[in-house]
């Protein structure tokens, strides 16, 4: 028993990052060719991605797997467990799973170059948020924000401010330790994530820290992951753009899938609110509606705001809803062909998701193996 423990522990030994504190900072810039990095980030499946989704998080994960150094690794999740945060209907969330998958390989994740995975097959997530939820005071969860703008999006309501605690579930309050978990489960250290993601990244390194200083003092078992910025954009509500896109919001024209067709594209940016301001100008304050159609173009054609803005001065919101028309056509519509050619492969997709266990869960139980020994638990069943 002892031997062949340790010849697993030699076995694995190799897959806990050997620059532990690697990223001590914050924030990290994607400028430097860094090597060992190890960067995961994740998506719910709580319906099919749409243009914020593409623009504000898996564009950069694709510009990331094209500029990853050999050494890197990268960890791209379906998480579900997240997704049940909020009430699912089981069969929609079961479809969500799978598209959800589809959409990170259509859009050019490469399960060879990236480590491809659905959360909920690897238990060491929960194990290990447990394990956190133990030590994560609750009143720093308090101080996250997100659990309420996410029930005011699920319920259509643009100012948090109204929305009732008692409909608060301890899964929706505890979601940023599972997000913790989610990072330090792979000793993690970067994380590309929205702006509004950055308090959960803090609370993520405030968890390490206290993990480090309580079980591994000596010899700190996590590292502190850094908020890795990209220029991710933050796309806004097609009917209300005082709020951002999203999957649950009730109105379904408020978004644009990366799997709606030309003509449900058109119908949806034809709708999309604006103003009565005669011209074009790019003013995100006074001017939201304008300023996130411009925005989505820009994306779209990989210019700068400003100058797309310029180009439009003496136009009207015509002009550039037909062109926005246009440019996100062109956009989604190979990575739309490919989606609903994967989404139907069965067997590919399940080949892919078993990879991504195995891969992932590889990586996971080094990790884990020591946060067991650390806490006092057995590292082996
Ligand atoms: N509108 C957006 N603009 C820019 N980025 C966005 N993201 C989400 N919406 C926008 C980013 O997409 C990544 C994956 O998101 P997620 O599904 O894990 O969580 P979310 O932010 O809650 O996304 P949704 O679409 O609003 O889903 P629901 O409605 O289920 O809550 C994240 O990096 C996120 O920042």
């Amino acid at each position: 028993m002892q031997s062949s423990l340790l010849k697993r522990t030699i076995r694995y030994s190799f897959l806990i990052p050997r620059c532990r504190h690697f990223a001590t900072s914050f924030v990290a810039h994607n400028d430097v060719k860094s090597k060992n990095r190890v960067i995961l980030s994740g998506i719910q499946p709580t319906g099919v991605p749409h243009l914020g989704n593409y623009f504000g998080a898996l564009a950069n994960w694709v510009k990331l797997q094209r500029e990853a150094g050999p050494d890197d690794v990268l960890l791209y999740m379906v998480a579900s467990w997240h997704a049940l945060t909020l009430p699912q209907d089981p069969a929609q969330l079961a479809n969500a799973r799978n598209d959800t998958l589809a959409v990170l390989l259509a859009i050019g994740l490469d399960p060879k170059r990236s480590i491809i995975f659905h959360q909920d097959t690897n238990r060491d997530h929960a194990e290990l948020a447990w394990i956190f939820n133990c030590i994560a005071p609750t009143g720093m969860l308090r101080r996250m924000t997100t659990w309420k703008s996410r029930l005011a999006t699920s319920r259509n309501m643009s100012d948090d401010t109204d929305v009732d605690e008692g409909s608060l579930t301890a899964g929706l309050f505890t979601y940023p330790v599972l997000q913790a978990a989610d990072i330090l489960v792979y000793n993690a250290t970067h994380v590309p994530v929205g702006d509004d993601q950055t308090q959960h990244v803090e609370l993520c390194r405030d968890i390490a820290e206290r993990f480090n200083h309580t079980f591994s003092p000596e010899s700190p078992l996590f590292t502190l992951p850094a908020l890795l910025k990209t220029s991710s954009k933050r796309i806004l509500s097609l009917r209300d753009p005082s709020s951002k896109m999203s999957k649950s919001a009730p109105d379904a024209s408020s978004r644009i899938l990366l799997s709606d067709d030309a003509s449900e594209i058109a119908s949806k940016i034809r709708a999309a609110v604006t103003d009565s301001i005669p011209g074009i100008t790019y003013d995100p304050v006074n001017r939201p509606g304008t300023a996130n159609l411009l925005n989505i173009l820009a994306a779209c054609t990989n210019e700068n705001v400003v100058d797309v803005a310029l180009r439009y001065q003496d136009k009207n919101h015509g002009h550039v809803k037909r062109d926005l028309t246009e440019v996100v056509e062109e956009t989604l519509k190979g990575p739309r062909a490919e989606f609903e050619r994967l989404r139907k492969d069965a067997a590919y997709l399940r080949e892919v998701a078993l990879d991504g266990a195995a891969k992932s869960a590889e990586r996971s139980e080094a990790v884990m193996r020591e946060v067991r020994e650390a806490v006092g638990l057995p590292s082996f069943i």
